[in-house]
This record gives structure tokens, sequence and C-alpha cells, in this order.
């Protein structure tokens, strides 16, 4: 199983780079940048004026589990999460997970909350086409990018007004990460090549955090019991999926 599940990861960016190769063709980057305003860090600015953050994910399927959601649409769930008090929006652009460039655009219509671009980033074209579409951050995944394509890709972001979630998932990547200005640092829960997840690894983490970084618990987050127990040991917000999408009510868990 565990060799299925990491063959899947090398799937999905193995199709990421043909999907970008394809769409530069389709849109090169200075026509594409003809388009583009710059943001205002919006995602920031939300989070540090709450004491206590929910990026909610619009997440209708994903490789581990199939499909999760069959109830709402992309957008319907942005109104709902809005409507309930969310700060902000995690938007999954990639296939595997249900998800289209074009759901940006649909969520951008029905919120004004800050949008992140949840995607496999392996190429700066991704950042301006996220840009483009009203996204204010994106997700970069330390686990998949080198030092300098980090580094490298926040300049681009930060250049645009937008923010990134740099997302780690050990100390290794941790490490990493806080040689580089990251402000927003999202510990992943969930073992992007197992798909296990657990919450330790955010409380395992959390002591070797910088202190000015903003801290992000993401994946595997069910109840608010969880959020309290993330929140009481230094979190500032976590990232939910399924433990929303999965609700039988969504409007209330997202309250909770
Ligand atoms: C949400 P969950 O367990 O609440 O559905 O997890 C989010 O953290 C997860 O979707 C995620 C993800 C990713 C998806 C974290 N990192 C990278 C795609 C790519």
């Amino acid at each position: 199983r565990r060799k299925g599940v990491e063959a899947m990861l090398k799937t999905i960016l193995a199709k990421k780079y043909q999907e970008v190769k394809t769409a530069k063709q389709r849109r090169p980057l200075p026509s594409l940048i003809q388009d583009i305003k710059p943001g205002s860090f919006a995602l920031r600015k939300a989070i540090k004026q709450s004491e206590w953050s929910l990026i909610a994910e619009c997440k209708l399927a994903s490789p581990a589990t199939g499909r999760l959601c069959t109830r709402y649409s992309v957008p319907e769930l942005a109104q709902i999460y809005t409507a309930h008090g969310a700060t902000g929006l995690s938007v999954l652009t990639d296939s595997h997970f249900g998800g289209t460039l074009a759901n940006i655009q649909a969520v951008r219509a029905v919120t004004e909350l800050p949008i992140l671009r949840k995607d496999f980033i392996v190429d700066a074209y991704q950042i301006y086409e996220a840009r483009a579409v009203g996204a204010d951050a994106v997700l970069l995944i330390a686990g998949i990018l080198s030092d300098s394509e980090l580094k490298e890709f926040m300049a681009v972001a930060h250049g645009l007004g937008m923010d990134c979630l740099v997302e780690v998932h050990n100390a290794v990547e941790l490490n990493r990460v806080q040689q580089t200005p990251a402000l927003l640092v999202g510990i992943n829960n969930r073992n992007l090549k197992t798909f296990t997840v657990d919450l330790t690894t955010t409380f395992s983490l959390l002591p070797h955090c910088d202190k000015h970084r903003i801290i992000i618990s993401e994946s595997g987050v069910k109840t608010g019991e969880d959020a309290l127990r993330l929140k009481a040991a230094g979190v500032r917000g976590t990232l939910v999926g399924e433990g929303l999408v999965t609700a039988e009510n969504i409007a209330g868990k997202t309250r909770e």
C-alpha cells in the first residue's frame, strides 16, 4: 500500500508538469501578466486580525478517500463557510481532488474572504495563474520543492501581493522553511507519501517553530475539541477540509 500511495504523489506531480507546460503554451506568461492586479496580503491580514483562524477548504474529493461531498458545489461550500465565520477559504485546483482553476473564479464571485490556491505548485507560472483568477495566497509544499524553488516562489508571490502558506511535515522541512522569510507556516498532519494523519505532528513540531511565524495546523482536524487543543498549544489557526465537508451540519461545524 505504501508504494502505491507514493506512486500517487509521483503521478500527480508528473501530470502537473504537463499541465503547466500546456497552460504556458496556451497563454504565455507575458500575456497572463497583463491581466494581473497585485493583491494586498489579504490572508495574513485576516489571520493577524483574529485570535483564532479557520481556513475552510472546498474539498469535493481526495485520492485517499475518493468522493467526499456530493451535496454541494464548490461555490456553495464557499458561501456556507463565509456565512458562518471562516477566516479564509482554501480552494483545491488539482483534478485529483475534484478541483479546477475555474473554481477560484467561481468562489471569488460569491465571497470577499481571502482565497488560498491549494495545489501542487511546481512552477512560478501557477502563482501568476492563481492571482489572475483572484486568489490571495498559494500553498507551497516544502517536501516537493528545493530550497531555491521555495525562495523563488515566495519572492514571486510576495511581489504579487500574495501570501504563501508554506507546508511542512517534519523537522527537516521545518528547519529549511525557517531559513526563508515564510510568515505563514502550515504543519501538515497528513504524510503526503502514506496518507496517514496524526495531530501529534503539530504538537511535536510546534516547540521548534520561531516565535514570529504564524503556525496553521493542516489536515485531520475533525472536531471543535481538536481545534481547542491546537489553540491551547499555541497554533494560530487550522485548515480543515474533510471534517467540514463530511459534517451533517456544515454551517454548525464551521462555527464550532
Ligand atoms: C485538509 P483534511 O484532512 O481536513 O481534509 O485536510 C488539507 O490539509 C489537505 O487537503 C491538504 C492537501 C495538501 C491537499 C494538505 N496539504 C496538499 C492537497 C495538497
